[in-house]
């Protein structure tokens, strides 16, 4: 409850910002594809804090809202700027959890959105996870997930294999993207996992990314499994924005 009423002051304060971490095309050419945009809260007094230390503001009503606008205001807000200077960032991704999912209108702010920051639909990602789609019985969530892919919004499945959406669910609803949970990818005995995912994504038609990628050795393994993008320490840690060209410029 403090926590809240904290962030609350730091929402207030312009405290919040993103990071933001490269996705890459596994397949050469090693293209950078797209950025998550990652939370981080710049505390007056405890430094730098990473989402961990603040998760339960994102499933609060009231303060998950605020946040969400915040990550969408600081991406859109940072698009606009890289698509000014050419700086070819591809997409961004934002996550919205189950709460900011579920609050009615997130479509629509996210229109308003695109609109007041002129960018196009297509530059944007949406980062759900299963936990989302528990609630995808009900109307309003598959209606503003629809509504966002029809857009051209990507929505991606974060952390998927870890929740609770059923396989029902993935085909039902248009899902993009499906983002393999680091925990299947660092560890060599869930290979069958990332094998089972990636045939799944492959006859579904979804594309899928490997996240928490830290090794060269992880990374070839992905390659000759098929699996088409990747993410994880081992191309960036997640950035502040002004790196963000920078590294785009000397990555080949
Ligand atoms: O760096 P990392 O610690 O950034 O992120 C930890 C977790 O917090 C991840 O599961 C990530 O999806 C989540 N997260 C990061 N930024 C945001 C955000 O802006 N909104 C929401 N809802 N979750 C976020
Ligand atoms: O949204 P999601 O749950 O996927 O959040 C990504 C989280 O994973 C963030 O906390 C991010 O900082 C972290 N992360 C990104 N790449 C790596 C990696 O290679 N290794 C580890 N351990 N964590 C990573
Ligand atoms: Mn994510
Ligand atoms: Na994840």
């Amino acid at each position: 409850i403090r926590l809240l009423r904290e962030v609350r002051a730091g929402i207030q304060g312009d405290e919040f910002t993103l990071y933001y971490q490269p996705l890459v095309d596994i397949a050469e050419p090693r293209r950078v594809t797209g950025l998550e945009g990652l939370m981080r809260w710049r505390h007056p007094t405890r430094g730098l804090l990473l989402p961990g230390a603040f998760l339960a503001a994102f499933e609060d009503p009231e303060c998950s809202l605020a946040l969400g606008e915040v990550a969408l205001d600081s991406a859109m807000k940072q698009m606009r700027e890289w698509i000014d200077q050419d700086v070819p960032f591809g997409r961004v991704a934002v996550n919205l959890s189950a709460s900011q999912f579920r609050t009615g209108g997130i479509a629509e702010l996210i229109m308003k959105k695109l609109e007041h920051w002129r960018v196009p639909a297509n530059r944007l990602t949406v980062e759900v996870t299963e936990n989302v789609y528990m609630g995808w019985g009900s109307e309003s969530v598959s209606d503003t997930v629809r509504a966002l892919h029809q857009l051209g919004v990507m929505i991606a499945l974060d952390d998927f294999g870890t929740g609770y959406a059923s396989l029902a669910n993935l085909k039902q609803f248009p899902i993009d993207r499906l983002k393999i949970d680091r925990s299947f990818v660092q560890s060599r005995d869930d290979e069958p996992i990332v094998k089972a995912v990636l045939s799944l994504g492959s006859s579904l038609g979804m594309k899928v990314v490997a996240e928490g990628v830290e090794t060269n050795d992880q990374l070839q393994r992905l390659e000759f499994l098929g699996c088409d993008q990747a993410q994880g320490y081992y191309f960036a840690r997640p950035m502040p924005a002004q790196d963000v060209a920078g590294f785009l410029a000397g990555f080949a």
